[in-house]
């Protein structure tokens, strides 16, 4: 039998890594390949629309996701830090008002966040059952041997799927309840429309006493808001040009980045940070991949993203709408950034129509 060493060298007997692991493929790679995510038809859509536009998705190639995390330790961008503040000082109160449950997570990337809410359920005594949930097999797998290693006690099943899937087939918990966790502010990447979709869907996956944990990022002054996309470094310009890499080498395309430049503005009427590519001059570009051609005029631009930022009163209330009634909220000292914990309390009556 081989006995797994944790990082502070103890041995995990008696459970190995590799029997506490299990991935799951609920999309096969090809079915990844060949979905909605990757196939282009996006692509396509989008810049032929007036004004020209590009799915978020799109910043997150293994460059993006790199850039990604380097914007996290920026000091302009506050979300990260501020979330991960409010984490360590109330994660122990979560813990205590969930008890043992399973812990799910939608999009856990370097599990920095994970670990402040399994330090505090371990300190509990309570077992640990984590469920991560990517896209991306090798980062699920990657971040779950780590975790695995320094947390003996853990059992993980990771689910390389897209959110909405495994939503939809989540089994039921093999703990007595389980907190499904949606931190980072991710939901302001959703408009609306998706917004209202997703937190169906969040509903519809949780048993009546179920939780849900939601991470925002609030509304703020203009002035730290534009400062946190568009930082001194140019990371954030970085990550949006890169969108334009990602294309080329996914679509066989000849987009020139220094033939566009980062925009991003907070829209006050609407409370959301708008990122945007800029053509420079006019001129054309090819994704022969997808069979495109497409014209720039000089200062068109091509809409990237929406980060919306929120009111904790209306998303209260929002989550109530969909049974999703929260139970506590946290908060930073400056109030930028807001932690739900919300349990669901509706009979399961809710249907879902995409
Ligand atoms: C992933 N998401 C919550 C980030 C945000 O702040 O909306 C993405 C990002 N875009 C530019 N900087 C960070």
């Amino acid at each position: 039998m081989t006995i797994s060493k944790t990082a502070s060298g103890k041995a995990a007997f008696p459970y190995t890594i590799e029997k506490r692991l299990q991935i799951e493929y609920l999309l096969s790679a090809t079915a990844l390949s060949q979905n909605k995510q990757s196939d282009g038809s996006d692509v396509v859509w989008g810049l032929t629309q007036t004004p020209k536009t590009l799915p978020p998705r799109y910043f997150y190639d293994d460059r993006g996701s790199q850039l990604f995390e380097q914007i996290c330790e920026l000091p302009e961008y506050y979300p990260t830090r501020t979330e991960a503040a409010i984490l360590q000082r109330f994660a122990a109160e979560i813990a205590q008002l969930t008890g043992a449950c399973e812990i799910v997570e939608l999009g856990s990337g370097s599990s920095t966040k994970t670990r402040i809410l399994l330090d505090a359920y371990n300190k509990l005594g309570y077992p640990l059952r984590y469920v991560p949930i990517d896209v991306s097999a090798g980062i699920l797998e990657s971040s779950a041997k780590e975790l695995l290693a320094d947390y003996p006690s853990l059992v993980v099943r990771a689910l390389v799927s897209t959110y909405e899937l495994a939503l939809e087939r989540l089994e039921g918990s093999r703990l007595a309840t389980r907190m499904i966790c949606f931190l980072g502010s991710t939901l302001g990447n959703l408009n609306r429309e998706e917004c209202d979709l997703f937190l169906s869907q969040i509903a519809n996956a949780l048993n009546v006493g179920e939780y849900f944990l939601l991470g925002i990022d609030l509304e703020k002054s203009e002035y730290l808001l534009n400062a946190a996309y568009n930082d001194s470094q140019g990371v954030t310009a970085a990550f949006n040009l890169n969108m334009l890499e990602h294309l080329n080498w996914r679509f066989d395309g000849n987009f020139d980045p220094a033939q566009f430049e980062h925009w991003a503005f907070y829209n006050k009427s609407e409370s959301q940070i708008e990122m945007h590519l800029r053509s420079v001059r006019s001129h054309t570009v090819q994704l022969r991949a997808l069979d495109l051609t497409v014209e720039f005029e000089k200062g068109e631009t091509i809409f990237t993203e929406i980060s919306r930022k929120f009111d904790l009163n209306s998303m209260q209330k929002e989550l109530q709408g969909h049974g999703l009634v929260p139970l506590q909220v946290w908060t930073d000292p400056n109030q930028w950034f807001g932690v739900l914990l919300c349990q669901m309390q509706k009979t399961k009556s809710v249907s879902v129509t995409a």
